[in-house]
């Protein structure tokens, strides 16, 4: 038997699940990635055990967590974007609401039956807040969710720390606002953005079409915000917690960073716009306020708004110059200097991940 801690990250090929997963590989933990159907072979999952299951099925959620006995749980699984959450609202509050509920009652159920009680991490998020009157939100700011999405996951997180206040589960919010990557999804405005502008600075295309330019984001970077995850599990108490940069800036100073990463001044000159991009219901500004985040688990986030743009514009241009998608080199950089130091050339030449 060996004395290495076990982490299960549900949602694990999701961008946060693997680099969470490689955080805690990082630290020696063995970790078991649940995924809801069979994933292709991804060098990004390299060193984690898969396992196929729908955390909509609690019996094989049981059978699962029997079996395998993990020391942490992180419920990374959702359906998340937002903008799409109109048009699938009823898997939206299966996955993302009824699947956590299911997960607290069999946590309180095998504490009872077989005194087995893993800690337990659930991704909520800065959605929860809707329009808040408060600026920067924090842990005790009033939830107001304005989408099928967001009402998910507040329900999520109320039960969550339900549970733990009532039931005694060590059962943890991280109050997750925009944390973004080289690998995030092209439906996200962000990689979207860095996506459309390394292929416009390569001659390869002319515009990149938007919606809403004046929404405000707090945007971090996800390789930050999976260790604040992990921080939290270690935390003495379980605990809520904000993490975010702390700063908000528009979706139009996001795309002009990008921009300016390629050496373009007038990004104006590039960008359609196209109502198909609105929402029915917009959040015109998330500013999360991550002092207790701070005060209590030491986490700070590493990256600028600046940095987490210049890498990602970075990562797409290497991509679309080699043709390869996937690489852990474009992933970071434990530091921002690593991040900023991976260049196309250096990728082309003598790649150390993707080329070993
Ligand atoms: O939109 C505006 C859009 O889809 C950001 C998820 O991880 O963070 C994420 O949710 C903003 C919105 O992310 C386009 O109207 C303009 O104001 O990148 P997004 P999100 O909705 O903020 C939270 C914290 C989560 O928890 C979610 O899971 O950008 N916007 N033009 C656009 N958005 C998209 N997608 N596409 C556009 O063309």
């Amino acid at each position: 038997m060996s004395a290495e801690p076990t982490a299960l990250i549900t949602g694990v090929a999701g961008q946060d699940g693997i680099y969470l997963a490689r955080h805690l590989l990082a630290r020696g933990y063995r970790v078991i990635g649940v995924t809801h159907v069979a994933v292709p072979a991804s060098v990004y999952l390299r060193g984690v055990e898969l396992q196929v299951c729908d955390i909509r099925d609690s019996q094989s959620f049981e059978v699962l967590l029997r079996r395998e006995r993990p020391d942490e749980i992180y419920n990374l699984a959702a359906l998340s974007s937002v903008g799409q959450s109109w048009t699938a609202a009823e898997s939206v509050a299966e996955i993302n609401a009824m699947a956590v509920l299911r997960i607290l009652d069999l946590l309180v159920r095998l504490e009872r039956a077989i005194g087995y009680s893993p800690k337990f991490f659930q991704a909520s998020t800065s959605e929860i807040f809707g329009i808040a009157e408060q600026q920067p939100q924090d842990e005790d700011t009033p939830q107001s969710p304005r989408s099928p999405y967001g009402s998910s996951k507040a329900f999520a997180h109320n039960l969550t720390a339900n549970y733990r206040d009532s039931l005694g589960l060590f059962a943890c919010n991280g109050i997750l606002f925009n944390h973004e990557s080289p690998i995030r999804p092209t439906h996200f405005v962000t990689r979207k953005i860095t996506r459309a502008v390394a292929e416009i600075s390569l001659g390869l295309s002319e515009r990149v079409v938007l919606g809403n330019l004046d929404a405000r984001r707090d945007w971090g970077h996800a390789a930050d915000y999976v260790k604040a995850m992990a921080a939290i599990l270690q935390h003495d108490a379980p605990d809520d917690f904000v993490i975010a940069s702390g700063r908000s800036a528009s979706i139009r100073e996001f795309m002009e960073l990008a921009f300016d990463a390629v050496g373009i001044a007038e990004s104006a000159r590039y960008v359609d716009f196209d109502p198909a991009f609105l929402r029915p219901a917009e959040i015109p500004q998330t500013w999360g306020n991550p002092k207790k985040a701070e005060t209590k688990l030491g986490w700070t986030p590493s990256s600028t708004l600046r940095d987490l743009v210049t890498h990602m514009v970075r990562a797409d241009t290497v991509r679309i110059r080699t043709g390869i998608e996937e690489c852990l080199g474009y992933l970071f950089a434990e530091t921002v200097d690593d991040a900023l130091a991976f260049t196309s050339e250096s990728h082309a030449q003598s790649c150390p991940h993707c080329c070993a």
